[in-house]
């Protein structure tokens, strides 16, 4: 199978869940949006298929998933369609939807991390919502960061099959998922991390044995991995990480 995955080209975002689950699963992909837009890429492509519909099902916002004829949009259910095909989830009905519903915890993890800096709308830009987005960054920074992560960690520590993956005995795509969100908080937030994170060593030891997998490793060193920017979900804004 050929995927297509389409992405706005110029930031990580949602796409970066996709795209770390087809990296390790050493998938035959293409970035589409990321092809020069002479060969159907840049941010048109991505707009084409929010515009066309196909077979009425037209998604309503990145990422989205070409795989032969099926178009599937919203990260978790690409993830949740691409986890058994790539080897990154277990075979039993009980642990894909456990992993499905970590998936979708974290979907709600990234929302709360997003709206740090965008409270108010995403059509304002962020200094129209700086005040908001103070007293947004400190609730989630004091209450909200820490009960996400503690509430990780506890899955971590709780799993029957060892604490050194989220689900079952092996790595899934919610590592992969975990790995990028934590790379994305440690970005936008590196003091309040540091914090929470000496709470959570289980957390701190996927984030390193993810990104020393062979095939992770090679990809976050190549030019598809892009760096994390001020345009996407995860910015560094560091009045928005002071001290507790
Ligand atoms: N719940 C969706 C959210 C998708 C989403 O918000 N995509 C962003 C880019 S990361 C977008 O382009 N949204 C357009 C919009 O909300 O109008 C998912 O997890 O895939």
């Amino acid at each position: 199978m050929k995927y297509e995955l389409f992405y706005w080209p110029h930031i990580q975002g949602r796409g970066e869940y996709v795209r770390l689950a087809l990296e390790e699963g050493a998938a035959d992909y293409v970035d589409v949006a990321r092809l020069p837009e002479g060969e159907g890429g840049g941010r048109a492509a991505v707009s084409r298929m929010l515009e066309e519909a196909t077979d009425g099902r037209t998604p309503f916002a990145p990422p989205i998933l070409r795989a032969g004829k099926l178009l599937i949009s919203q990260t978790a259910n690409i993830l949740l369609y691409l986890g058994p095909r790539l080897g990154l989830v277990p075979k039993a009905e009980a642990a894909r939807l456990w992993a499905h519903q970590l998936q979708l915890t974290i979907s709600d993890l990234v929302v709360e991390a997003h709206d740090t800096h965008h409270p108010i709308a995403k059509s304002l830009y962020y200094e129209d919502q700086k005040a908001e987005a103070l007293r947004r960054s400190g609730d989630f920074r004091a209450l909200r960061l820490p009960k996400f992560l503690g509430y990780f960690e506890r899955v971590l520590k709780a799993n029957p099959a060892g604490d050194g993956c989220l689900v079952g005995k092996s790595l899934s795509y919610v590592d992969l998922s975990m790995f990028q969100v934590m790379s994305g908080l440690a970005y936008a937030f590196p003091r309040a991390m540091a914090r929470v994170q000496s709470g959570c060593p289980r957390l701190a030891a996927l984030h390193q044995s993810v990104q020393e997998r062979p095939r992770i490793a090679a990809y976050l060193r190549s030019g598809r991995r892009l760096p994390f920017n001020d345009h996407g979900i995860f910015r560094r804004y560091p009045e928005l990480d002071a001290d507790a």
